[in-house]
């Protein structure tokens, strides 16, 4: 195993962050590495955050990590932003909001961009995850804004999916996408200070008595004020309650496996596009004037 891996298995903040660094930029030789990590990944109770921008879901974050950090738990954020990698306002206001953890050696947060990633988690961001998990911490929080593939597949990652709302929905309940009500674990109504609040919940509870169960799992509807921390203690107890279930149920071995699965999956198609079908040698073959699936047919001849 190499040093790197063996220093941030033992919770070394700067060579995790190393790690994160070498698989973000899809350094030579990261799977080498990226092997050790995933071998040691499971213990993390994975908790995924996403809604609509604005409605709360870094304050909410924020919140959570007090409440873990006081229970004695140990987090990690990734905090996946749509706009820019580096400079979008999203990312700064994240480290404002989350600066008061920021020396606190228990919680590492981590900001990433999806660089037009296809659609969805990009692999280097479970890589993160991963790391997170493998160097020991207890609770990993994924948030995500709640667009395109993003909200599937932290449900196909994340144990525990947390869906964040806001009130003035209730006017027009159909405004919420109807695969929200299958990935969502817990539903919260954030800003319940604002007109509508409990109509929002009822409505939400309404559409969900009429929505399959899965695993036997009751979906609640909790109302929070995450700007005051009101309603988190709730959250909390809702989250653990939700991760008690989980162990009893095996399912959390299921989950793990799909994760894995899921990695895996978006790890082929990395390869996929960089090996066999470079978008600049697709450009080329179309120049030289072939069509779409004789180019294709071209590519994949090539491997053979
Ligand atoms: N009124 C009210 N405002 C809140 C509450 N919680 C958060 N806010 C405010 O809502 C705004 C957005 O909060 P964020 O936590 O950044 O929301 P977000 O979902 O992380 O936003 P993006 O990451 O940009 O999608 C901020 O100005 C918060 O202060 C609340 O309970 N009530
Ligand atoms: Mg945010």
């Amino acid at each position: 195993m190499s040093n790197l891996v063996e220093r941030a298995l033992n919770g070394e903040v700067i060579a995790a962050a190393r790690l994160m660094r070498l698989s973000d930029d899809r350094r030579e030789g990261y799977q080498v590495f990226m092997k050790e990590i995933w071998k040691k990944t499971g213990h993390a109770h994975i908790i995924g955050i996403t809604g609509a921008p604005g409605s709360g879901k870094s304050t909410l974050t924020d919140q959570l990590i007090t409440k873990f950090r006081a229970a004695g738990k140990t987090v990690g954020v990734v905090a996946i932003d749509p706009t820019s990698p580096f400079t979008g306002g999203a990312i700064l206001g994240d480290r404002i909001r989350m600066a008061t953890h920021s020396l606190d050696e228990g919680v590492f947060i981590r900001s990433v961009g999806t660089r037009g990633n296809l659609g969805g988690l990009s692999v280097s961001t479970m890589d993160i995850v991963a790391i997170m998990d493998a160097m020991g911490k207890d609770i990993v929080i994924i948030e995500t804004v709640g667009v395109g593939q993003d909200e599937v597949e932290i449900a196909m990652v994340a144990d525990t999916c947390i869906v964040v709302t806001v009130p003035g929905l209730g006017d027009d309940i159909q405004a919420i996408k109807a695969g929200i009500f299958e990935i969502a674990d817990i539903f919260v109504v954030n800003k319940s200070d604002r007109d509508g609040a409990e109509r929002t919940s009822n409505d939400l509870k309404m559409m969900l008595e009429i929505t399959p169960k899965r695993d036997e799992w009751t979906v609640e509807v909790l109302k929070t004020m995450a700007e005051k921390g009101e309603g988190v203690d709730e959250l909390i107890e809702r989250i653990s309650i939700h991760e008690d279930f989980f162990k009893e149920n095996k399912l959390k071995r299921r989950k793990l496996n799909e994760r894995l699965v899921h990695v895996a999956y978006g790890a082929v198609k990395e390869k996929l596009v960089n090996d066999i079908f470079p978008p600049d040698k697709i450009k080329a073959l179309i120049e030289d004037g072939n069509d779409p699936y004789t180019t294709v047919e071209i590519l994949w001849n090539n491997i053979k």
